[in-house]
C-alpha cells in the first residue's frame, strides 16, 4: 500500500459519487482527503494502519475508518460496492491525460461513454465534438491522449518499480541456493521506464528457486513455471521474468539478458569477427574455426577483456558507440553517486515543499554534501505558492543567517540562495535583474503555456538561457514520463544557446521527469555544456532521486568532469561567482 493508492481510491471515489449525482460536500470531502494525502508531510500509509488519522485536518471520520481498511487489508469494500455499480470500462477513463472530473461524467451521462473503445469511436464520428464545452479541438486532445495511453500501455517507471524489485533481489540473494543474483534487462541499463523485470540467479537447484520465486509475497499470479524459468505479475500488473542458470554461464547470461538487443547484436557481430560465437550461456570457437576453446567466465568484464574490449557499463549498452569505443579505450570513465559534493534545485515549504531550509540542510549533510541549492518556485507558479520579491528576500536573508550559523558551528556546508524562476511567455523571466542579482544561482524553468508551437518555444527558451542571470535550464522539455509528452522544442538549437552563454542543463532526478533525456547529454557535451544533477526535492526524502540523475546521468556518458555538482564547496563558491563565507 502506498500513498499515491489510498490518494486515488480517494479520487476515484469522489468521481463515482460525482456521477452518481451525489451530495457535493461529500464529493469534495474525498477530493480534500485526497490532496491532503498526498500532502501529508509524515509517514501516512503507517498512520492509516495503525488507525492514527485524528486530527489531520483535511480528514474527517468517514474517510479515516475507510482509509484504516484500505491500508490494512489493501481493500476497500464501500469502493468495491461502488464501483461495481459502473461498467468496468469505465474506469479506463479516469487515468487519461486531459479527461478530468467533469468531462468524464459529461461523456457517461450524456453520451454513454463507458470505454476507451467507445470514447475513441465518438471522437471518430463528431459527437464527442459536438457535446457542448467539448468542441473539436477536446476531442482532437483527448484522441492524441488515448494514442499515448496505448503507446505507452505496460510499461513502468523506472522510479516505481526500483521498490519491488530491489525487494525480490535481496530475497532471491538470502536463500541458500542462491549463488549469485542480478536484476538483468533495460532495468539494470537504467532505461527510464521498463517493459517487465529480468531477474537471473545462479544455483545448482533451478527447481527450488523458481518455487521460491513464484511464492514471493510480491507476486499476487504466476503466468508461466518451468524447470529453469518463471514469470509472475507483481501487484501493480509488472511482470517479473526469473531464469536460473549454472553458476559457469552466469556471466554470459547476464551479458544477454541485460541487452540491449541492438548491443547484444553487435558483440555477436564483434564475437564473430573473432572467430567465436556468442550465446545466452557461453562463448564458444566458431564453427571451422581453430580459435582455441574460450574459458569460463567469473564476470562480464572477462567477457569483454577476452573480446579485446574494456568493461562497458550496463548503463551504455544501447548500441550507440560503447563497443566501438570499449575496443578502441575511449570509453568515459562515468560519474558515480560518490563524486556528488552538493545539488541544486530543491523546494521548501516556502514554495510547494514539505520542508524547512532547515531540515532540507540537514538531510543534505546527512548524505554527505557540502552545500545544497534552494530553489523554490517563483511568483507566477501561483498553483505552487511561488514566492513574490518580498518573500524571497525574506528568504535570502534567512539562507544567510543559517549559514552564518553553520559557519560559527564551524560545520563545512552551505545553502545557495537561488530561485526556480518561471520562464515567461515570452522567454522574460519573473523576476527583475535587480533581485535575481541578489541570488547566489539561478534555475530558469518553464511551467506554463507548454503547448505553443515549436519555433516559438525554441526562441523562449534561448531568450531564457541567453540572460546572464540564469545559471541553469531546468527540466528542459517539460516532460512526466507515461503522462504527459516532452514540448515541441528545437533542443540542438537551445543546446547551442546553452553552450555559448555558458548555461548549465540541469539533468532532473525525478523519476517522473529524468529530464534531459539521456540520449542527448554526449551531443550536449560535445558541444561544450555542463550539467547539474538536481531532485527537484520537494521533501527531505527526495533527495534520494539523486540515485536516478546519476543512473541516467551514466546512460547518457556523463563523467565526472562533465557535472559542475561534483566540485567541492570552494571551487563551487568560485564557479558561481561568490565569496567564501569561511
Ligand atoms: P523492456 O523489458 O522492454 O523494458 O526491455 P529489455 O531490454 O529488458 O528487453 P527484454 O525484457 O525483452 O529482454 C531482455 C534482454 O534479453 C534484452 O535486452 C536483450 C535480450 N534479448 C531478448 N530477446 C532478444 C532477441 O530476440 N535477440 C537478442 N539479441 N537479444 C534478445
Ligand atoms: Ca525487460
Ligand atoms: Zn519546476
Amino acid at each position: 500500500m502506498t500513498r499515491e493508492t489510498l490518494a486515488e481510491t480517494l479520487e476515484d471515489i469522489a468521481l463515482l459519487l460525482e456521477l452518481k449525482g451525489e451530495n457535493p460536500f461529500k464529493i469534495r470531502a474525498y477530493r480534500m482527503g485526497a490532496e491532503t494525502v498526498m500532502q501529508f508531510p509524515g509517514d501516512i500509509v503507517t498512520r492509516a494502519r495503525e488507525d492514527d488519522l485524528k486530527g489531520i485536518k483535511g480528514i474527517g471520520d468517514a474517510l479515516q475508518q475507510k482509509l484504516h481498511e484500505l491500508a490494512t487489508t489493501g481493500k476497500l469494500e464501500f469502493y468495491e460496492k461502488l464501483r461495481a455499480e459502473f461498467p468496468t470500462g469505465l474506469f479506463e477513463l479516469f487515468r487519461i491525460q486531459g479527461l478530468g472530473p467533469k468531462k468524464i461524467k459529461a461523456l457517461y451521462d450524456s453520451l454513454g461513454v463507458d470505454s476507451l473503445a467507445r470514447l475513441k469511436d465518438l471522437c471518430h464520428s463528431g459527437e464527442v465534438a459536438a457535446l457542448a464545452g467539448f468542441g473539436k479541438k477536446t476531442a482532437e486532445k483527448i484522441l492524441e491522449a488515448i494514442a499515448f495511453r496505448e503507446f505507452n500501455a505496460e510499461r513502468f517507471r523506472l522510479g516505481d518499480v526500483v521498490a519491488p524489485v530491489e525487494e525480490i533481489l535481496t530475497s532471491l540473494k538470502e536463500h541458500p541456493d542462491c549463488l549469485r543474483a542480478e536484476v538483468a534487462g533495460s532495468y539494470r541499463r537504467a532505461k527510464e521506464t521498463v517493459h517487465d523485470v529480468d531477474f537471473l540467479v545462479a544455483t545448482g537447484n533451478a527447481v527450488e528457486i523458481i518455487e521460491y520465486f513464484v511464492s514471493h509475497s510480491r507476486v499476487t499470479s504466476v503466468i508461466a513455471k518451468g524447470p529453469t524459468k518463471a514469470s509472475v505479475y507483481l501487484a501493480d500488473g509488472l511482470q517479473c521474468d526469473l531464469r536460473a542458470v549454472s553458476n559457469a554461464e552466469f556471466a554470459c547470461a547476464l551479458a544477454y539478458f541485460t541487452g540491449s538487443k541492438e548491443h547484444n547484436v553487435a558483440m555477436r557481430g564483434l564475437a564473430l569477427s573473432r572467430g567465436y560465437t556468442l550465446n545466452e550461456y557461453r562463448l564458444a570457437p566458431r564453427e571451422g574455426s581453430d580459435s582455441p576453446e574460450a574459458p569460463v567466465f567469473e564476470s562480464e568484464a572477462q567477457l569483454h577483456r577476452f573480446l579485446g574490449l574494456d568493461y562497458i557499463a550496463p548503463e551504455l549498452r544501447e548500441n550507440t558507440g560503447e563497443v566501438e569505443a570499449a575496443a578502441e579505450g575511449a570509453l568515459p570513465r562515468l560519474i558515480e553517486l560518490e563524486n556528488l559534493r552538493g545539488t541544486f534545485h530543491n523546494h521548501t515549504v516556502a514554495s510547494d515543499g514539505r520542508n524547512t531550509l532547515g531540515e532540507m540542510a540537514a538531510a543534505a549533510m546527512e548524505h554527505g554534501l557540502q552545500y545544497l541549492g534552494i530553489a523554490d518556485h517563483s511568483k507566477s507558479s501561483f498553483q505552487a505558492n511561488g514566492l513574490d520579491e518580498k518573500r524571497l528576500r525574506e528568504q535570502i536573508a534567512e539562507i544567510r543567517e543559517l549559514n552564518r550559523g553553520y559557519q560559527s558551528e564551524g560545520t563545512k556546508f552551505r545553502l545557495f540562495a537561488g530561485s526556480e524562476v518561471d520562464i515567461l511567455k515570452d522567454g522574460s523571466l519573473d523576476f527583475d535583474d535587480e533581485l535575481l542579482g541578489e541570488l547566489d544561482y539561478v534555475v530558469a524553468s518553464v511551467h506554463n503555456a507548454m503547448t505553443m508551437p515549436e519555433a516559438e518555444m525554441t526562441a523562449r527558451l534561448i531568450k531564457a538561457v541567453t540572460h546572464p542571470k540564469v545559471t541553469m535550464l531546468g527540466h528542459l522539455t517539460g516532460r512526466l514520463l507515461l503522462e504527459r509528452d516532452p514540448y515541441a522544442v528545437d533542443l540542438p538549437a537551445v543546446i547551442e544557446a546553452c553552450a555559448e552563454s555558458g548555461t548549465v542543463i540541469e539533468l532532473n532526478c525525478n523519476p517522473w521527469r529524468l529530464d534531459m533525456d539521456w540520449r542527448w547529454w554526449k551531443y550536449a557535451v560535445e558541444r561544450g555544456v555542463k550539467c547539474a544533477i538536481n531532485p527537484d526535492a520537494h521533501r527531505t526524502t527526495q533527495l534520494d532521486y539523486l540515485w536516478f540523475g546519476v543512473r541516467l546521468a551514466r546512460k547518457g556518458w556523463l563523467t565526472r568532469a562533465d557535472v559542475i555538482n561534483t566540485l567541492d564547496l570552494a571551487a563551487m563558491e568560485e564557479y558561481l561567482n561568490l565569496e567564501p563565507i569561511r
